[in-house]
């Protein structure tokens, strides 16, 4: 696969996307397993708005550059004592809770290509993803109870929804370990392959879903979020329900009509049982 380097400003990710509709986002911080600061966070915020409003890209990649993490989670060396990670200005930001909901929320397929570490806040992004695909190298967990820290928003709850509440409570509380062929077992994540296979895996995973319909995945993905996301579910759901109005003539007869200064004749279309 031939990927295009898009976004030369990025200095803690990069940001590819290939001919083929598949974007790629890497976080690129090896040193500390790919910790992220509020920086990386902004610019993961900014790449994957990018690739939403890709008309060419149909499927996004988020992985971690080196081989040896995907994420580590929010770098403990910046952990500032007003409440979040501190950037240059001396602001505290848990601006990765902006980014779990703009992976939710994406109306595009995220998948989590995953080799070594998916630790804390490293960990809730690969859950986040809308598929996760690990390498044999993989290792998975919480931390938060260990390092003075939790996710109690998705990190808990959407977990829980994944591997069942008892998996769930072992995750947070005893704060263990979890190899590739473990998390599978839990549903944690969808496949595992040899280290070496682990991007051409992903990417024939990525070109399947690049062969459906995108108003099918898009719908499906709403309505998969919806059962757990409440009425910011629904409205997700519900804004695709008016897109595809939108793209029909009997939602266009009422803007025509008021557009023209006429009544709107509805007539014609159907009143389907
Ligand atoms: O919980 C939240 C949030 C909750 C709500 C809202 C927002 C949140 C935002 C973030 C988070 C969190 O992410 S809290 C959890 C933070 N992360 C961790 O507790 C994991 C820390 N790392 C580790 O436990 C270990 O590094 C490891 C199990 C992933 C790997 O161990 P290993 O193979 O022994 O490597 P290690 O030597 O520890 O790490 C390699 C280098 O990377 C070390 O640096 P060096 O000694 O070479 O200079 C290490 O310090 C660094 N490193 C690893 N992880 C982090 C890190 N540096 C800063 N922050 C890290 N998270």
């Amino acid at each position: 696969i031939e990927w295009e380097e898009c976004g030369d400003h990025f200095e803690d990710i990069r940001y590819h996307v290939s001919h083929e509709g598949i974007a790629r986002i890497t976080i690129n911080r090896p040193d500390v397993h790919n910790a992220f600061r509020p920086q990386t966070v902004a610019e993961m915020i900014q790449a994957l708005d990018s690739a939403r409003h890709d008309s060419r890209v149909g499927v996004i990649i988020l992985t971690g550059a080196g081989g040896k993490a995907f994420c580590s989670g929010g770098d403990q060396r910046i952990r500032g004592d007003y409440g979040g990670y501190r950037d240059d200005q001396g602001v505290h930001h848990l601006n990765v809770l902006d980014f779990q909901r703009d992976l939710r929320t994406c109306p595009k397929p995220v998948v989590a290509m995953v080799a070594g570490y998916a630790i804390g806040g490293g960990h809730v992004l690969h859950l986040m993803c809308d598929l996760t695909i690990a390498a044999d190298n993989a290792v998975f967990g919480q931390t938060g109870p260990k390092v003075g820290s939790f996710d109690g928003g998705f990190g808990a709850a959407y977990l829980a929804r994944i591997v069942g509440q008892k998996k769930a409570r072992e995750i947070w509380f005893l704060c263990r370990q979890y190899d590739a062929h473990q998390a599978l077992d839990m549903g944690l994540i969808n496949h595992v392959v040899a280290h070496e296979a682990l991007e051409r895996e992903t990417v024939r995973w990525c070109r399947e879903m690049l062969q459906h319909s995108p108003m099918a995945l898009r719908c499906l993905k709403a309505a998969l979020n919806a059962d757990c996301d409440g009425q910011a579910g629904l409205q997700a759901l519900a804004g695709n329900a008016t897109m595809l109005y939108y793209m029909t003539e009997e939602g266009q007869e009422g803007r025509n009509a008021f557009n023209e200064r006429r009544r709107p004749d509805f007539s014609r279309y159907p009143r389907n049982p």
